[in-house]
């Protein structure tokens, strides 16, 4: 069969991408076709979607990508991260301006939640966990803030929904962003439409749920006469991006929880795949969440606050007039001394600080460590409290699937970050494999060659990726260090379970 190229739009917190995934018999290369930049847009103290500016930009990348395949490509399908969404009215005008789930606006509305359904229901009719940014809050505080415009709503899309209807027409949400939502029901796969009315959020706006690799339709007429592609398929691949990572894991291993993941970018998602949700009293206590997968599969995991905290401790650095890359922050980190200071990563003041730097810095005053001097010093800290904070993770997901982690496989961008591998492997004393970079990417693209006809299987998407991709393996080393550095973390963590 001749080689097929399948179009994917990944949209991540600091740029988006148009790829093409060639797949060949058993093979498949992405290629990087457009890149641009994203990122919230500040107006008037709130945090946005540049929506229309991203969509010049797909329109650009699709372009590019007609010119260079031509009849080549069979369909495009996007993902981006979870929970954002778009409200349509009626006569389908964009109701407002798409917040970014950084922006403020949805503290304190767990609280509100809470006042009117015990937590304990929440978690189980929904099985997620308890982050302010999810969708559930947005909604909320929307009630709160703008009550006409949620009123006015009669269609609700996820941001790669979103997308795909700019592309087909069509108006569903797939499944696997849907989950992150708080809005669903991972037992009967619906909405869950009793929590939403307890929580007065109309329900009538949540159109019909689809799988990962349905057919939404072709391409609008405007969209082909505006890029030169032909009327090729619309395919939703998995449009969370950690499902579509988690998807492209290279293993032989599906079905065999010995492994867990990291997918490693602005956000590190650390957990394992079941095949059906963990909603128990300690998945709750320990604020787990159960994320959907492809295949009726889930994700047991945990949300760590990532490489967001390299990405802000680089933009202060800017703002001071200092241009660092990211390769140059952890080479400096490198020769920092070790264990100087830690933070527990995932402390709120971390979501969305005015300066990261600052933000370090007086967490270390509150909690008697010294501040941090250099850039060194600051990513050093950075990326052990990180890998420490997996090493609970790792513990936790063994505990509760009662399967040892026999090896931690990180995928994303964040793996380009050799220094945090190694300390990976040595918090959690366990051997991590990295690779590949592009997870996501591939994951989405390889879910529409699923679609078609073109690949099997979960276990086959994975397969052509360990075939196509090179990894690379770190051994745990210096384990009496990290035992004790785990000691020191834990006591700054007052041994809090919960986040
Ligand atoms: P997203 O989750 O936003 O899609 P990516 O998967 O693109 O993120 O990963 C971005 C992260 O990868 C950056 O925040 C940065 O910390 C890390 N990274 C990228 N390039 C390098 C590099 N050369 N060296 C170290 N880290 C890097
Ligand atoms: C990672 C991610 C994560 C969500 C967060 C908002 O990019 O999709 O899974 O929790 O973004």
């Amino acid at each position: 069969m001749p080689a097929q190229c399948f179009l994917g739009v990944d949209l991540g917190a600091e740029s988006g991408r148009v790829l093409a995934g060639i797949l060949n018999e058993n093979k498949i290369q992405l290629e990087e076709i457009y890149r641009f930049s994203n990122g919230p847009v500040p107006i008037a103290g709130t945090r946005r979607w540049n929506v229309t500016g991203l969509w010049t930009s797909i329109l650009k990348g699709l372009s590019l990508a007609a010119q260079k395949y031509g009849d080549q490509i069979i369909s495009v399908g996007v993902d981006t991260w979870g929970v954002d969404y778009v409200l349509l009215s009626e006569n389908q005008e964009m109701l407002g301006q798409p917040y970014h789930y950084r922006d403020p606006r949805t503290e304190g509305m767990l609280n509100l939640a809470t006042s009117r359904v015990p937590q304990q229901e929440i978690f189980d009719a929904t099985g997620l966990q308890f982050m302010e940014i999810n969708t559930l809050y947005q909604l909320l505080a929307m009630q709160q803030t703008d009550p006409e415009l949620l009123n006015q709503a009669r269609t609700f899309l996820m941001m790669a929904d979103f997308f795909h209807w700019l592309l087909s027409g069509s108006q569903v949400v797939e499944f696997t962003n849907a989950t992150t939502t708080q809005c669903l029901n991972p037992l009967t796969g619906d909405w869950a439409y009793d929590l939403l009315r307890k929580l007065e959020i109309p329900t009538a706006m949540l159109p019909k749920l689809v799988s990962p690799g349905t057919k939404l339709g072709t391409l609008r007429e405007e969209v082909m006469l505006h890029t030169g592609l032909s009327k090729i398929d619309v395919i939703t691949p998995a449009t969370h991006d950690t499902a579509s990572a988690v998807a492209a894991i290279p293993t032989t291993q599906t079905g065999n929880p010995n492994w867990a993941y990291i997918s490693s970018g602005t956000w590190s998602l650390m957990g394992v795949e079941v095949n059906s949700a963990v909603l128990g009293k300690r998945a709750f206590e320990l604020n787990f969440t159960n994320e959907g997968g492809i295949d009726g599969t889930y994700r047991l995991l945990k949300n760590i606050m990532g490489l967001w905290l390299v990405q802000e401790c680089k933009r202060s650095y800017e703002r001071q007039g200092q241009a660092l890359e990211y390769s140059e922050l952890a080479e400096a980190a490198t020769f920092a001394e070790p264990f100087r200071s830690l933070v527990d990563p995932d402390d709120p003041r971390f979501l969305s600080p005015p300066d990261m730097l600052e933000a370090i810095s007086q967490y270390c005053v509150e909690t008697s460590q010294p501040i941090p001097e250099t850039a060194g010093q600051y990513i050093r800290c950075a990326l052990e409290s990180l890998a420490l904070k997996y090493r609970k993770v790792s513990g936790w997901l063994e505990e509760l699937t009662g399967i040892p982690v026999e090896v931690i496989h990180i995928v994303g961008g964040g793996t380009k970050n050799e220094l945090l591998n190694q300390f990976t492997a040595n918090a959690c004393q366990i051997p991590v494999i990295t690779g590949p970079v592009e997870a996501t990417g591939l994951g989405n693209v390889l879910v529409q060659a699923r679609a078609i006809g073109a690949v099997s299987s979960l276990s086959e998407i994975r397969k052509i990726v360990l075939n196509s991709i090179e990894t690379n393996r770190y051994e745990p080393q210096e384990k009496v260090v990290w035992d004790q550095a785990i000691q020191r973390f834990d006591s700054l963590r007052n041994n809090k379970v919960e986040s």
